[in-house]
C-alpha cells in the first residue's frame, strides 16, 4: 500500500469519532507513523494527493501537517517535501553516577563534539554570586556548549564556576571535567534538578527541532569533597533524545534517608 493509501485507511478506521477533521487528519497520521506503516525518512503524500484521496480541502490538510511539523513527527524540506521525521535513538542516562558529558558518551560509543557559545570571564549574576559564593569584585567563568553525539545535537550547558577555579576558560578542552581533574576540582556529588520546558526560538535552532517542543531543564550544583560549590551548570536537552533514569531500594533497617 502507499503512504497515501496507509493514511487514508487510519483515516477511515478514525472518521466515526466526530473529531475536527484536521484533527482526524492529524490523528491519522500520527497512527501511521507509530505503527510503522510510513517509516522515519518516508515522504509524505503531496498536499494535493491527501486532499482529493480523503476528500477534504487542502487547508485541512496543511493545518495537520503543520501541527505534525511543529510536533517534530514530520520534517518538511524547501523544495523537496514533507518526510516523517528521522527517529532519535534515546539515551538513557543513570541520575545515581556523577559523570561528565563525554565519558557519558563514550560509555555508548559514540562520538562527542561540543560548538562553543561562549567562554570567558564575567562579572557574576545574582543567581552566581549566591550558587558559588562569590563577591560582587569577583568574576565568574562562563561555559557554554552545545553538545552532540554521533552528530545529534543533545544539549545546551551553560556552566559557571568560580574565575580562582577556572581563570582561563579558554584553557578547556574537550571536556570540562578532564580539565577540573587536572587541578583537583573534579565534583564528587552533585544535586540535580530537572524541570519540563518548551525549547525557545534559539535553544531550538541550535537542537534542531522545531520551536516550542518539549525539552528538559537541568540545573546542577556540584561539589568537591570539602563541601564547597564548584560548579552552577543550567542546560537544556532534547526532549525526545534523553530519558534520565533513577534506581529506587527500599531504605533497609537502621539506614538513614540523606537528601
Ligand atoms: C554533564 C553535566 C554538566 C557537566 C558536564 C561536564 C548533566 C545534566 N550535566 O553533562 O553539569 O558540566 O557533564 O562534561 O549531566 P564534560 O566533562 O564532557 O565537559
Amino acid at each position: 500500500m502507499s503512504a497515501a493509501d496507509q493514511i487514508f485507511a487510519m483515516l477511515k478506521e478514525s472518521s466515526q469519532s466526530g473529531a475536527p477533521l484536521y484533527l482526524q487528519l492529524r490523528r491519522s497520521i500520527e497512527e501511521a507513523v507509530n505503527r510503522g506503516l510510513i517509516g522515519p525518512g518516508d515522504a509524505l503524500p503531496s498536499e494535493r494527493d491527501i486532499a482529493s484521496k480523503a476528500d477534504i480541502s487542502r487547508v485541512t490538510v496543511r493545518k495537520a501537517v503543520q501541527d505534525l511539523v511543529k510536533g517534530g513527527i514530520l520534517v518538511q524540506r524547501h523544495g523537496s517535501g514533507t518526510f516523517v521525521a528521522p527517529r532519535m535513538e534515546r539515551v538513557e542516562q543513570s541520575l545515581s553516577r556523577l559523570t561528565s558529558f563525554t565519558e557519558d558518551m563514550a560509555r555508548r560509543g559514540m562520538n562527542v563534539r561540543s560548538v562553543w557559545l561562549d567562554r570567558g570571564l564575567y562579572a557574576p549574576s545574582p543567581d552566581e554570586m549566591m550558587v558559588l559564593g562569590l563577591s560582587s569584585t569577583e568574576l565568574v567563568a562562563r561555559v557554554a556548549r552545545l553538545r552532540i553525539a554521533n552528530d545529534t545535537p543533545l544539549a545546551i550547558e551553560r556552566a559557571a564556576l568560580s574565575a580562582n577555579v577556572l581563570p582561563d576558560p579558554e584553557a578547556i578542552g574537550s571536556s570540562l571535567y578532564a580539565a577540573l581533574e587536572t587541578t583537583g576540582n573534579r565534583p564528587v556529588r552533585a544535586v540535580q534538578r530537572i524541570s519540563a520546558t518548551n525549547l525557545g526560538d534559539a535553544d531550538a535552532r541550535l537542537l534542531e527541532v522545531p520551536p516550542g517542543v518539549a525539552g528538559l531543564q537541568i540545573e546542577r550544583i556540584s561539589y568537591l569533597a570539602s563541601g564547597k560549590v564548584i560548579e552552577f551548570t543550567r542546560s537544556v536537552y532534547r526532549g525526545d533524545a534523553y530519558d534520565f533514569v533513577a534506581e529506587l531500594r527500599l531504605t533497609g533497617p537502621g539506614e538513614e534517608l540523606r537528601p
